[in-house]
């Protein structure tokens, strides 16, 4: 067997010599992703060994317990979570039917759209697992590669326009991008499908000459993984892929994102390059952090594939794969310095890469609501709250959704925001599926709140083992507590974007957030403030701990703040980040809460008369700033005698 040729990582960053992970000796060991796991799935048990676990992870699943379910002394409540691996969000209608069936038969009802554009099934037994991914397979659909360490989910912007070039080929190139990374082991087929090869659509012939092309040493000869060798990457690796000014992707916390680059004709001309980002951090330990991507340089299109190869290759040569929490490609970037790195890249492409192009500012999409393909037909976004698919009351999302997609044979494409686009719409269509949707109690993208329509949590409690505060099933209730509160302080019309995960590793991107909540503690939050409205911008720490219950009387001086001091169309994260955390400790430690100042001025009254005319104009002023009338007499009395004094001067 041909090894992966790893350079010890003490080498590089000057560390002291330590042993490599264990799951670098677990990944040689597994003869290609096959053992321990497929001997123990033979095994009549309920959960699989840790070494196991970490093999099945590259099959695209984890395995977890139902943490509401834990007693003392008693078995975990084993299960299964299953995640797709479908590019670009892609999913077609008879996979949607399918995942929509497995999760009844052998999930717990529901299905999840993931941040990286996928679906997760969670609650499978282990004994379910084999038919359950064999259904997923046998229809077009795939979980290799979805988790592990290796090339995951391919994202690109969702939006199916049909007359805009730049869409169709970002979605072409991260399937593309996504078959030249796919493993290449036999063993996905032989564990689940018992040797029966399914592929749903052929490679592109490029792909397949540039998987087999060695320059420079971006492939390990001899070896069954050309790309990855046998021990695959020494973290996950995460690549999008997008076209100018569209952020629906969060372009900057990639390891790679790649921007499409067209001519005046819509031609395609080449690719910028971004690498470098990712946001998994653990609390209290500075040396790991989130970062965002850097601007690497421009290849032409001809040189894509050779140049993700190029970056694969540094990142499987170089990375870390001693310490697995320094083992993602930021810290390399972060080691090296971004000269160092493109200078490794240019190595394995066998020339130099071309300067970075301008692009235009970047925007955040949804693509919520009806919107015309360009091409005579139409698509819809669904939002769907943290991307949880359930029937819930009157709300009965999964029912709409399979029947929409039963009735009418739509495929969709899952947004980077959790939420759902279906597309290829009949325009005769729209009315019956627009009423599928009412009736089912989906709202219209404009009555959601925008708090809510921009937020996303990450699972974390009861599936997710790494959760240390709760997030999807807690945000509801945190964001109509917030609406409350911008309420009471007349930010009625506000909104900002939301991000909330149990745990620092950041699946919901909380770093990108105006306000990011980061489970730290049971019940308790880190708040990170200054993220840009477009994800641009990386938030920062705020606050280490904040206690649930407190969210009212912490974050109520920031917002007051805001209202006073932002400057005309600011938005909550930039006005975060220009006045800095200095300014706004300042003025929240001397701060009087809204109700304080009420129940004092209460204390110290009396009464004065006023002509019902001035009242009218008092309440009209009090009901527009939502403050109260006396608050507003007093600071018109003030400002009064502050101008009489003036004048006496
Ligand atoms: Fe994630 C681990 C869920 C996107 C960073 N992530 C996990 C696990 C598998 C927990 C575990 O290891 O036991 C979570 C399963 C929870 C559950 O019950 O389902 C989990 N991650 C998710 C999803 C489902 C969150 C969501 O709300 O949709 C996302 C699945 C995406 C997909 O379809 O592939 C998800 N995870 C992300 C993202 C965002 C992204 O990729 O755009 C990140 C931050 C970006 C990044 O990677 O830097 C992310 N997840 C992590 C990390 C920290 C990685 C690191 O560099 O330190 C872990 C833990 C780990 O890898 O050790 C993790
Ligand atoms: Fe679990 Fe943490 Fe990811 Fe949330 S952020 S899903 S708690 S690993």
């Amino acid at each position: 067997m041909v090894q992966t040729p790893i350079k010890p990582a003490h080498q590089d960053s000057g560390a002291s010599p330590q042993k490599r992970s264990k799951v670098e000796a677990l990944k040689e060991r597994s003869n290609f992703l096959r053992e321990p796991l497929a001997t123990e799935l033979l095994e009549d048990t309920t959960h699989f060994s840790e070494d196991a676990i970490q093999i099945l992870k590259f099959h695209g699943s984890y395995q977890q317990d139902n943490r509401d379910n834990r007693v003392k002394g008693a078995e975990k409540d084993y299960q299964m979570m299953l995640r797709t691996r479908n590019p670009g969000g892609f999913i077609p209608p008879e996979l949607y039917l399918t995942l929509d069936k497995l999760s009844d038969e052998y999930g717990n009802h529901t299905l999840r759209a993931t941040t990286r554009q996928g679906f997760q099934l969670h609650g499978v037994l282990k004994k379910n697992l084999k038919a359950t991914i064999a259904a997923i397979v046998q229809n077009l659909g795939s979980t290799l590669g979805a988790c592990g360490d290796i090339n995951r989910n391919v994202m690109a912007p969702p939006a199916p326009f049909k007359n805009r070039p730049e869409y169709t080929l970002a979605c072409e190139y991260a399937d593309n991008i996504a078959d030249l990374l796919r493993p290449q082991t036999e063993a996905y087929y032989e564990i689940w499908l018992d040797g029966e090869k399914f592929l749903s659509v052929e490679e592109h012939p490029d792909v397949v000459a540039a998987r087999q092309r060695n320059t420079n040493g971006t492939n390990i000869e001899g070896n069954l993984e050309p790309i990855y060798g046998t021990h695959y990457m020494p973290r996950k690796f995460k690549i999008a892929v997008t076209v100018p000014g569209d952020n629906s992707v969060d372009a900057y916390t990639q390891d790679v994102t790649l921007v499409v680059m067209t001519n005046d004709q819509g031609e395609l001309q080449g690719f910028n390059i971004l690498a470098g980002g990712g946001l998994g951090r653990t609390h209290n330990k500075e040396e790991t952090f989130a970062r965002t991507a850097d601007e690497i340089g421009y290849v032409d299109k001809a040189d894509v594939y050779d140049v993700m190869k190029a970056i694969v290759a540094t990142q499987r040569d170089y990375g870390d794969r001693y310490n697995r929490r320094h083992a993602r490609m930021k810290y390399l970037l972060h080691d090296w310095g971004v000269d160092r790195f493109r200078q490794q890249v240019e190595q394995y492409l066998g020339k130099p890469l071309q300067p970075y192009q301008p692009l235009p500012d970047w925007k955040f999409y949804d693509y919520l609501g009806w919107h015309e393909q360009g091409d005579g037909k139409l698509f819809v976004g669904v939002q769907i709250d943290n991307g949880r698919v359930y029937d819930n009351g009157t709300l009965k999302l999964k029912t709409a959704l399979r029947e929409i997609v039963e009735r009418f044979n739509l495929p969709m494409r899952v947004t980077p925001n959790q939420s759902v686009l279906l597309y290829e719409i009949d325009p005769q269509d729209k009315a019956a599926i627009q009423d599928i949707l009412s009736r089912n109690g989906i709202k219209a993208e404009t009555e959601i709140d925008p708090l809510v329509r921009f937020a996303m949590a990450c699972p974390a409690l009861p599936t997710c083992g790494l959760a240390v505060t709760e997030s999807e099933r807690i945000i509801p209730s945190i964001l109509e507590r917030l609406r409350t509160l911008l309420t009471k302080l007349g930010l009625e019309n506000e909104h900002f974007v939301v991000r909330m995960t149990g745990c620092p590793n950041g699946c919901a991107r909380p770093y990108m957030a105006e306000l990011g909540f980061v489970g730290s503690a049971p019940e308790s939050y880190q708040v990170w403030l200054g993220g840009s409205p477009n994800q641009t911008r990386l938030a920062q720490p705020f606050m280490e701990r904040l206690h649930e219950n407190d969210i009212e009387s912490k974050l109520e001086p920031i917002f007051v703040l805001f209202r006073e001091e932002r400057q005309a169309g600011e938005s909550f994260g930039d006005f975060c980040d220009r006045i800095g955390f200095e300014a706004i400790r300042r003025f929240s430690e001397n701060y009087v809460p809204v109700q304080d100042a009420v129940k004092l001025a209460k204390e110290n009254r009396h009464r004065i008369s006023i002509s019902n005319d001035v009242y009218t104009v008092l309440k009209a002023a009090s009901d527009r700033e939502g403050r109260p009338m006396s608050q507003i007499t007093a600071d018109a009395i003030a400002f009064y005698l502050n101008q009489q004094a003036q004048s006496d001067l």
